[in-house]
């Protein structure tokens, strides 16, 4: 399947910028883009953010010298559709296939879909995607042959390079694809998946748990042994290829530095998806025991330490100050989420949620406000912290604005260009942002209150993490300047409770604009 062409404009724009070969960021003030996404990583995880048991200095540099955000929302309280949104502007719940992938899933983004990446492109920029992916590869879901070029990739989708895992670490197949094909891969190891049935004589950790001598888990994850960790799904082979978790972290940095530094000559945008703090936790030896939180604590100072590299790069190569960074997350926080990390015993005093109700996959605002700073030198020249209510569904729009590239008519439905949030020159708040839970409940807020719609869902997650989910038969409404979520309010004020479903009524139906 071959990708649509968008770009008149960026014909023009690539000639104007090669026209000055050697010599193109004089005649160009196009910044690079960097995202850097950390996976569940929650708005209390962060030094800056008040975390007090672990250090995030390079995270506290991004923040002390831009805007750090204080209401910043994803979309959505579990990866896949988080990353969705992100990547083509549009609510993953208009979008049917778009939950938890696994990672043997079909790509979910369609190449004649626009993206992120074919935005950046059609203004001339160099695209890269770094880690966590978990939006689907090949035409279709569990036909792919992994042993060869993948029939649909990300150069299908407006990355000219990728570096990625396919879905997330707990998930086989555990190898990294580099530009569609399996990397490292060893011949004499051919790789099978299926996410339906194990491989004949292969191991699981439900069956073989002497092998597990890296993680057990908690719940779930007791299907194939990779390293010493059972996984969600079923592998077999992969020899070589196969990752260590111990070095995940250091493998994708070193590929994102390389593109740094292959394309320093030229705008590129990076979208750099860690698999910090998502589970497994399992750092690397350097960054163990140096804070009071055990595994997942050495997650987010590696997690800091990546940032800490990419930083190190643009200031060697000279690239920090025309470099815009997004630092955020694709959902909150979950403290056990499938392996005995004793990451529940070992808090110490810590909240990842930094004291909001709810985590990962609740419709209370722990699920999706995330920590989000934005870093260019050559534009922010006043650092600050905002309470701008902000929505990661609007960053494809925003940046579209900055580089001049055109949104085709129908494309990212839902993203809007508020690019004067990001650079701390407009204090107008989005006049409602819209969450999604893990079971699709939809939540509307605006700056001052919130409503989280009726449904039939159960209080608590059933299947493991001790996380309140924010489900109630009857809608519920916060008055987010006094309390935040602790009192429904939707008895006293259902003129307001009325009000905040027509919004969350037409925004399904798109029959508002936003101004
Ligand atoms: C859940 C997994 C959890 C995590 C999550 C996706 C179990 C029991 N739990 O189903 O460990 O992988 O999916 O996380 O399997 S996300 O951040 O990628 O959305
Ligand atoms: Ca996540």
């Amino acid at each position: 399947m071959k990708k649509k062409h968008y770009g008149i404009l960026s014909l023009a724009l690539a000639s104007c910028l090669t026209t000055h070969a050697g010599n193109k960021r004089q005649y160009t003030d196009k910044p690079n883009v960097i995202f850097i996404y950390a996976d569940d990583l929650g708005y209390g995880d962060l030094e800056c953010y008040g975390a007090k048991n672990v250090q995030t200095p390079n995270v506290n540099r991004l923040a002390s010298e831009g805007i750090r955000f204080t209401n910043a929302h994803a979309t959505a309280a579990t990866s896949t559709p988080s990353r969705y949104s992100l990547l083509t502007g549009e609510y993953a719940w208009r979008k049917p296939g778009t939950d938890v992938a696994a990672g043997n899933a079909g790509m979910i983004i369609r190449p004649e879909q626009y993206t992120m990446a074919d935005m950046f492109k059609s203004s001339g920029y160099t695209t890269g995607a770094f880690g966590k992916w978990h939006l689907g590869l090949g035409d279709k879901t569990a036909q792919q042959d992994w042993n060869a070029p993948l029939s649909a990739s990300l150069s299908d989708l407006g990355f000219d390079y990728s570096y990625i895992m396919a879905a997330t670490a707990d998930r086989v197949p555990c190898v990294f694809i580099e530009n569609g094909q399996v990397a490292n891969y060893d011949p004499s190891a051919p790789i099978e998946v299926s996410y339906i049935k194990n491989f004949p004589g292969e191991p699981t950790g439900k069956d073989n748990p002497e092998l597990l001598y890296n993680l057990k888990p908690s719940h779930g994850h007791d299907m194939s042994i990779v390293n010493g960790i059972s996984r969600i799904g079923y592998m077999k082979g992969g020899g070589k290829a196969l990752w260590k978790d111990e070095n995940i972290a250091d493998s994708i940095t070193a590929h994102a530095i390389n593109f740094i530094k292959q394309h320093k000559d030229e705008p590129f945008f990076m979208y750099f998806a860690t698999n910090d703090v998502h589970v497994p936790r399992f750092p690397h030896d350097r960054f163990r025991g140096k804070n009071k939180m055990g595994l997942r604590g050495d997650a987010i100072a590696q997690f800091d330490w990546s940032v800490g590299q990419l930083l190190e790069t643009l200031d060697k190569m000279g690239l920090t100050q025309n470099t815009l960074i997004i630092l955020s997350s694709d959902n909150g926080p979950v403290v056990d989420d499938g392996y005995d990390d004793q990451a529940e015993e070992l808090l110490n005093g810590h909240e990842p949620t930094g004291g909001l109700r709810g985590g990962k996959y609740s419709a209370f605002e722990g699920g999706t406000r995330i920590p989000a700073i934005v870093h260019w030198p050559q534009a922010i020249q006043k650092p600050e912290v905002s309470d701008v209510l902000i929505s990661q569904i609007d960053w494809l729009a925003s940046l579209a604005s900055l580089v001049d590239a055109r949104i085709p008519k129908g494309s990212a439905p839902d993203s809007y260009n508020r690019l004067g949030n990001l650079l701390g020159q407009d204090k107008t708040d989005r006049p409602w942002v819209i969450e999604q839970a893990s079971n699709h409940t939809l939540s509307v807020r605006t700056k001052e209150w919130k409503l989280i719609e009726g449904n039939d869902g159960p209080e608590m997650i059933t299947w493991g993490p001790k996380i309140e989910t924010g489900n109630s038969q009857t809608p519920l409404l916060y008055d987010m300047r006094q309390a935040g979520e602790k009192e429904d309010l939707a008895t006293q004020y259902p003129e307001k409770v009325f009000e905040l479903q027509r919004i969350l009524r037409n925004v399904r139906n798109k029959t508002i604009q936003m101004k």
